[in-house]
């Protein structure tokens, strides 16, 4: 019988992670303040009043000015109509305080993502959910990355060093996680599977992978027993269980049951606390790049 402590996998801990970010990219914008004589700015648009959002909306405009980055928020009425949503983007489009513009999604009902995305200056984009910069990611040239698939790499890098020749299974192909992930693992030289609903024997496929990367939305899915002895998990999956009597909120729990899997992978993030800090650290270093690109300043090291 193995000591149980012995096989317990290495915890990744993504909130350690961001906050060093975050000190690295406060020390970046206070040289930038310096040389440009302004701060970096951020326009982060919130429509309508999704629970989630308004969280991580708030949350990003704390991160921001910790980090010495002006934040411009729009709150605006679900009643908001597509013309002055577009009217608002065209604006901070051409406002030259604006760096990055960041709309927070899901959009209420009747209002068409992409069509709102599409009309953000691409090297505004933030986000990175342009198709202007999911081209770039494609083709390999400079743009901006979506900030959970970076924050996962970050993570990944940090604990495996270099990913060469890795087995890397992605689960979950949206244009904002699993996609840009697969790519990013892809250019990072792992061999990646790109796992989805139609998958057949999602679990054997994840058997073989020495890196998991779970953006699926559904709690727990991913069991201990599909995850091969010391391999690297990353949890992506945010999902709000229904309230119980001791946690009237609801827990918040992954796509990846942990304790199973932490039973037998070598690392893996928690939920909370892995994958949702770094997503707004990355928001915030994509912003800092994004002003000194602006300012014709050559891009920060070490973010
Ligand atoms: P999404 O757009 O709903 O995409 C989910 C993907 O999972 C789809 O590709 C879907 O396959 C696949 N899928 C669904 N059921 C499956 C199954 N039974 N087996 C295999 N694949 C299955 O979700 P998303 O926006 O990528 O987000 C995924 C999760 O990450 C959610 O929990 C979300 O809250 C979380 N998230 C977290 C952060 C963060 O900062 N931590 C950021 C963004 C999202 P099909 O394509 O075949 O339908
Ligand atoms: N950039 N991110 C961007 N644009 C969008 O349009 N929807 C969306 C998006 N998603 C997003 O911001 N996700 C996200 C998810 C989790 C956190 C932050 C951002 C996060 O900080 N999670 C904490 C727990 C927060 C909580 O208790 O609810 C964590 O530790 O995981």
């Amino acid at each position: 019988m193995p000591d149980p402590l012995e096989t317990m996998a290495a915890r990744i801990d993504g909130k350690a992670f961001a906050e060093r970010l975050r000190a690295r990219i406060g020390a970046a914008a206070a040289d930038f303040v310096h040389t440009a004589a302004r701060r970096p700015g951020l326009a982060v648009v919130l429509v309508g009043d999704d629970a989630a959002s308004q969280v991580y909306v708030g949350a990003k405009g704390r991160a921001c000015e910790e980090a010495g980055i002006a934040s411009f928020e729009h709150r605006l009425p679900a009643t908001t109509s597509a013309a002055e949503l577009l009217t608002l983007v065209e604006r901070l489009n051409r406002d030259g305080e604006v760096d990055g513009i960041l709309v927070q999604l899901p959009l209420p009902q009747g209002l068409d993502e992409q069509a709102v995305i599409a009309a953000i200056d691409p090297d505004k984009d933030v986000d990175g959910f342009h198709v202007i910069n999911a081209g770039r990611l494609a083709v390999g040239q400079e743009g901006f990355v979506p900030c959970t698939p970076l924050g996962c790499l970050m993570l990944l890098q940090d604990h495996l060093g270099d990913l060469s020749g890795l087995e890397a299974v992605v689960i979950g192909r949206s244009n904002i996680v699993g996609k840009p992930m697969a790519q990013l693992l892809t250019d990072a030289n792992a061999t990646v599977t790109l796992a989805h609903s139609r998958t057949r024997d999602l679990a054997q496929v994840v058997r073989r992978a020495d890196i998991v990367v779970a953006a699926v939305g559904r709690p727990e899915m991913v069991r201990g027993d599909w995850i091969k002895p010391g391999a690297c998990v990353i949890d992506v999956g945010i999902n709000r269980l229904a309230p119980t009597d001791d946690k009237p909120k609801g827990r918040l729990v992954g796509d990846v049951a942990f304790a199973e899997a932490a039973a037998v992978a070598g690392a893996i993030t928690p939920v909370p606390g892995g994958v949702g800090p770094m997503t707004i650290a990355v928001l915030l270093r994509n912003t800092l790049v994004a002003a000194h690109r602006h300012a014709g300043l050559p891009p920060p090291e070490g973010l």
